[in-house]
């Protein structure tokens, strides 16, 4: 066991599985959380760390191809840092210890990245570009637009460790980098949003389910089709 584990299993971590059990998620429990878990709270600011390096890398190449090719590849760059509540959720849902450790070793989203591009090729080409990056490992690659998920949703997913440098230390931290198009982005929000809407009567729910299933394969087409355009318009030299 190392120091910042001991130190969630004391009495913080006593107190926090007490709260998990008796499913108390209330505000009470987050500040409790906030307040008094020193290790949580570095271990949140090495993970802004590691979101800081990814983006720089991302923002480095949309400046290169911007100078190079005159276009960016880029259309947005989102980050987030999970918030406390979304990893003690996670760790019910994995059944996993909840010490300091065990976090960091088994939630692969704490640190997020979401990367979104206009057109499908610049997915692929970001996601290299990033992959041969000496300082970046891989860890995991789901690729939800080769093969999107049944809800429809498309996006490709890395895992990826990048090394942060503290005062008398490296550190590998993992950040979950999502790519996306723009149209992906917009699919993914409003079904976000009616998948966590409470209150919606069970047929009306799976109509909107089916109605973005449908919406899905209308946005994956209008993709192909856009890139298709743009891949024409390159082949006529009119752009890259
Ligand atoms: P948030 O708030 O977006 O971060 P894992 O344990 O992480 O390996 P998981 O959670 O199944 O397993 O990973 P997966 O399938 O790669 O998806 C993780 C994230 O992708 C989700 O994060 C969403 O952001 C996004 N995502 C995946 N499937 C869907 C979907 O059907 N619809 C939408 N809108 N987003 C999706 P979280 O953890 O849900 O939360």
């Amino acid at each position: 066991m190392n120091d910042s584990e001991a130190i969630v299993t004391g009495s913080i971590g006593e107190t926090l599985g007490n709260l998990l059990q008796s499913s108390l998620m209330s505000d009470d429990f987050l500040k409790f959380v906030q307040k008094n878990t020193l290790p949580l709270d570095t271990l949140m600011a090495y993970y802004r760390c590691a979101i800081m390096e990814v983006e720089t890398k991302f923002k480095v190449l949309n400046e290169q191809f911007s100078l190079e090719y005159d276009r960016n590849p880029i259309e947005s760059i989102k980050t987030r840092v999970k918030s406390i509540e979304g990893i003690v959720r996670k760790v019910r849902k994995k059944e996993i210890p909840l010490t300091i450790h065990s976090i960091e070793q088994n939630i692969n989203d704490i640190a997020g990245v979401r990367v979104v591009c206009s057109f499908p090729e610049d997915i692929y080409l970001l996601a290299d570009c990033l992959l041969r990056q000496d300082d970046v490992r891989l860890i995991g690659k789901k690729d939800y637009i080769k093969k999107p998920k049944p809800s429809g949703y498309r996006s490709l997913h890395l895992i990826v460790a990048v090394p942060i440098f503290l005062q008398d230390e490296k550190r590998e931290m993992k950040v979950e980098v999502q790519l996306r198009t723009i149209a992906m982005d917009f699919w993914a929000s409003l079904e976000h949003k009616v998948r966590y809407k409470k209150n919606i009567p069970e047929n009306e729910a799976e109509q909107l389910a089916e109605e973005l299933t449908e919406c899905a394969k209308i946005s994956a087409q209008l993709d192909n089709r856009m890139q298709n355009i743009r891949n024409r318009l390159a082949a006529a030299g009119e752009t890259k």
